[in-house]
């Protein structure tokens, strides 16, 4: 196992001093301006423009990415899916093959575990979200679940690592970027191999010729540009999921990792932008206020909206799946003036969004409540 990998197999008595720490990963929180490799990874890896909020299905191209290396742009007729480990019958699928099998098509907001954290104080370095990094897309494919069952899953696995095809380097460690789910969720009737998204094929970005699409999971779970998949007898320890995309406090903490997405909500900014600032700007009057909002624990149940701090009700919609979006709507009567509005959703579990975030260190699973300035002329 890399050195690195190590520090969070068991947790250190001994704090170990900045200086004696490899790379750290991801980078020192900072109270500093943004910095350029952040920019640098922004205009890659773009977030979903907020006005999309209002169709239930993302635009592809609307979408938001996160693609840790490069793109890998993969000829289809070599490419090949190899599923092993713990199975009776190892396969290698082709493409063609996988486009003859029994298919389903799920409606899932994916959003990215690191979603708003460039609004943290001190803000961890890498990926610099603000609230945009969401999107709901129709990724229909085969259903995980019948390839596993087709290769005969032995008793004694655990899990299932999905490996892709793109390489790189991240906390000083080179990997393929990999993650593992529990058995029981690869074996959920709608977690998908998806080779289409909203009914064309998979953009390169998005994960071309096939993606993993674990609904109800942030977005690391649902690994693109699958290469292979192997039924595991321990849990995996790579990189992805034993250093990165965990809840720590600190660099020595070995933390939780995440899974679910956490409840939350977005509203579509009323009226007019202004160019620089993006402030909102709109006419005195009745206002139809508008957004979306998704929880990976059960449905969400009840969706506020608050007007300079006041609260009140929301009218819910159904979502097109158990794990997509439903939309909201409230009326507002906009009195001239400076006014905040927010919005608050609270989840089967009881889980609301929080006013205010706990920090944790890699800034995973913000859902504090978005507020948007406007002024109403
Ligand atoms: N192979 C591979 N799969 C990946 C990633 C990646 O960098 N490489 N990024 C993950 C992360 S962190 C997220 S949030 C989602 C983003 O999916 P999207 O770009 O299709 O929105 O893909 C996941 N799957
Ligand atoms: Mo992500």
């Amino acid at each position: 196992m890399p050195k690195q990998m190590s520090r969070h197999s068991s947790i250190s008595k001994t704090p170990r001093r900045p200086a004696e720490r490899l790379t750290p990963h991801p980078g020192e929180p900072s109270h500093g301006p943004l910095t350029a490799e952040e920019l640098q990874l922004a205009v890659r890896n773009h977030s979903m423009p907020l006005e999309a909020l209002q169709s239930d299905t993302t635009p592809a191209g609307l979408h938001y990415l996160l693609n840790h290396f490069d793109i890998p742009f993969i000829d289809p007729d070599h490419w090949h899916l190899r599923i092993g480990g713990a199975v009776e019958r190892a396969v290698e699928l082709s493409l063609r093959a996988l486009h003859r099998a029994p298919s389903i098509a799920v409606h899932v907001t994916l959003e990215c575990a690191g979603n708003g954290r460039s609004l943290l104080r001190p803000r961890p370095l890498s990926q610099p979200w603000r609230l945009e990094g969401v999107g709901t897309a129709l990724w229909a494919g085969v259903p995980l679940a019948y390839l596993l069952t087709e290769a005969g899953v032995q008793d004694d696995a655990v899990e299932v690592l999905f490996t892709g095809a793109d390489t790189g380097i991240q906390g000083g460690v080179r990997q393929q970027y990999a993650r593992s789910l529990p058995i029981s969720e690869a074996l959920r009737p709608d977690v998908v191999l998806a080779y289409r998204m909203n009914g064309m094929e998979l953009p390169p970005q998005h994960g071309y010729p096939l993606r993993l699409v674990v609904p109800g999971w942030y977005g690391m779970a649902s690994v693109k540009w699958l290469s292979s998949i192997k039924v595991l007898t321990k849990p995996f320890d790579g990189f992805q999921q034993q250093v990165a995309y965990r809840y720590q406090q600190d660099a020595d903490d070995a933390g939780t990792p995440v899974s679910w997405i956490r409840v939350r909500s977005l509203m579509v900014p009323p009226g007019i932008p202004d160019f620089f600032t993006r402030g909102r700007v709109l006419p005195a009057g009745p206002v139809m206020l508008r957004g979306r909002a998704w929880s990976g624990h059960g449905p969400v149940q009840r969706v506020e909206v608050g007007i300079d701090g006041k609260w009140a009700p929301a009218q819910l919609e159904r979502p097109a799946a158990p794990f997509a979006w439903c939309a909201w709507s409230m009326p507002w009567v906009a009195d001239q003036g400076e006014h905040e509005l927010s919005c608050r959703a609270t989840d089967a579990s009881g889980a609301s969004q929080p006013l205010e975030q706990v920090w944790n260190y890699q800034g995973m699973g913000n859902n504090a409540v978005q507020r948007i300035k406007v002024t109403v002329e």
